[in-house]
């Protein structure tokens, strides 16, 4: 029996799970165990230019090596091997590297609110429709490129010699290698949609349009796909971890692309949500949609395992739901998660529905304010209570999904017969039945840890223990989750 760590970091929370493959040829299964869980958030700091909101990552650093460590002790405790160790996390956020090494600075966060206005200065002078037509990449303000155009003029710019995406830089820290792996490197903007490959031509336009940046390239690492083994733990981590010389494989390092793994399809008639702090919502294709069409409706196309392409949008997600909970406990009005869902299902469906995906919604901060005022702006009765509010939330998150599984699906041509929901969102069982309800479609929801479950199963296939294509993989999926289905019935009325 072989074992793999999956290490899978969100926006949240950072998990370290132990997947042990067990069963026969055609009958392999995962067993996962988290092993251990720590907090992650934005960290809000005074920066040279307001208000700078960055990541903890030597917590995360210290998160990970503690988990290796518990993962060692638990796989010895079973008496299974470690044969392979997967880093997964968001996407776009990255560390700044010197030539000789050090970290220059904690990485900054996506929700960071320098980068107003930055994504259409950059565009305006690259040509949204060339750019697009290579990239294939949605507009959202905190695309790497359009972070490293805002980054140019810091202090430490000039002594950047390496830009690590989250997971190639932890796994650098591990092995001592560098690799730029796909799935991730996609969601920078400097990566052509069909090459798979750094695109020289974006590279230079921004060189030449912002001098400053340097030579990007040389900055970036090789691009690697998922199942390429980056490299063995060094000795220092094999003294800090008490694991021996394990593996480890780059997997679809960004969490939407092991997540979309982790879905347990039968075949490709199918759509998907990533559910956790955001929503991915998309299908899966074999190749990019690079039309203007698409581009104007802002659609994604993010490169997944074995060749495919993500084509989804990001919708707010959970993060709109859970930045209302903290808000009201910063108020003195404690609410639990289970009495919000509680209240929402009692509420009058669709009193209120907003757009989550405007702007406003982006950063930290009082979300029934926000909700509050674009209720008003759109001649909508404002949310008053707990039940009112979040109701709107998932109302409002559950029509967000329809309009875009419509677009999706329209502008790829692909048909789609079920809606997948993995990931923590999975477990919302108010917002499964509404999205059923607001898609016509049947939700299948589950697995919960689909991130985790994907990551494993692709570092299992690179090393031997499992093999086939994505729907084998996908078998195995189905086989280690446990999964509920809603059917697209009227929820109360
Ligand atoms: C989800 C996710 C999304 C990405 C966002 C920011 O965790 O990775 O796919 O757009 O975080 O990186």
């Amino acid at each position: 029996m072989s074992a793999f760590v999956a290490v899978d970091l969100g926006a949240t929370s950072g998990r370290v799970m132990l997947g042990v493959v067990t069963g026969g040829a055609g009958d392999e299964h995962v067993d996962l165990t988290e092993v251990a869980r720590f907090g992650n958030g934005p960290v809000e700091i005074p920066g040279s230019d307001g208000t700078a909101l960055h990541w903890d990552l030597l917590h995360l650093w210290r998160g990970t090596l503690d988990g290796l460590r518990a993962a060692g002790a638990l796989a010895r405790e079973r008496g299974v091997e470690i044969a392979g160790i997967g880093i997964d996390s968001w996407a776009v956020d990255h560390g700044l590297f010197a030539a000789d090494g050090s970290l220059l600075a904690n990485p900054r966060h996506h929700r960071d609110p320098r980068l107003s206005g930055v994504a259409e200065e950059v565009l305006g002078r690259l040509g949204p429709g060339e750019h697009y037509g290579v990239n294939g990449l949605q507009t959202l303000p905190f695309n790497t490129e359009f972070q490293l155009v805002a980054a140019r003029h810091d202090a430490v710019w000039p002594l950047v010699d390496s830009i690590r995406l989250i997971p190639d830089l932890l796994g650098s820290w591990l092995t001592g290698v560098t690799v730029a792996e796909v799935t991730n490197a996609s969601t920078t903007g400097l990566l052509d949609a069909t090459t798979r490959q750094w695109s020289g031509p974006v590279l230079d336009a921004l060189q030449r349009e912002y001098p400053e940046l340097g030579d990007l390239r040389a900055k970036l690492a090789d691009v690697v796909e998922p199942g390429t083994v980056v490299g063995h733990l060094t000795e220092r981590v094999q003294d800090a971890t008490g694991l021996g010389a394990v593996p480890v494989v780059a997997v679809g390092s960004h969490d939407t692309a092991s997540a979309v793994v982790g879905v347990p399809a039968k075949d490709e008639r199918f759509a998907y949500v990533s559910s956790g702090t955001w929503s991915l919502v998309g299908v899966e294709l074999d190749a990019p949609v690079l039309t203007e069409e698409s581009r104007q409706a802002n659609v994604t196309n993010e490169l997944g395992v074995d060749g495919t392409v993500r084509y989804l949008k990001n919708v707010m997600g959970l993060w709109v739901l859970s930045e209302t909970l903290r808000t009201w406990q910063e108020a003195g009005t404690e609410v639990t998660l289970d009495e919000a869902l509680t209240a929402a299902a009692e509420a009058q469906p669709r009193r209120t529905v907003v757009d989550v995906d405007a702007p406003e919604f982006l950063p930290p901060g009082d979300m029934p304010a926000r909700i509050a005022a674009a209720a008003r702006a759109g001649g909508q009765p404002v949310p008053e209570s707990v039940g009112e509010t979040v109701r709107c939330i998932l109302d409002s998150l559950a029509d967000a999904y329809r309009r875009v599984l419509h677009e999706v699906t329209r502008l790829s041509g692909r048909h789609v017969e079920v809606l997948h929901v993995v990931g923590g969102g999975s477990q919302n069982e108010l917002l499964c039945r509404l999205t059923a309800a607001a898609t016509g479609l049947p939700v299948v929801a589950g697995p919960v840890e689909g991130a985790a479950l994907g990551n494993v199963v692709v570092q299992a296939r690179a090393v031997g223990t499992l093999d086939g294509d994505l729907t084998r993989l996908r078998d195995v999926v189905r086989r280690s989750s446990r999964l509920r289905r809603y059917e697209p019935q009227l929820v109360n009325g």
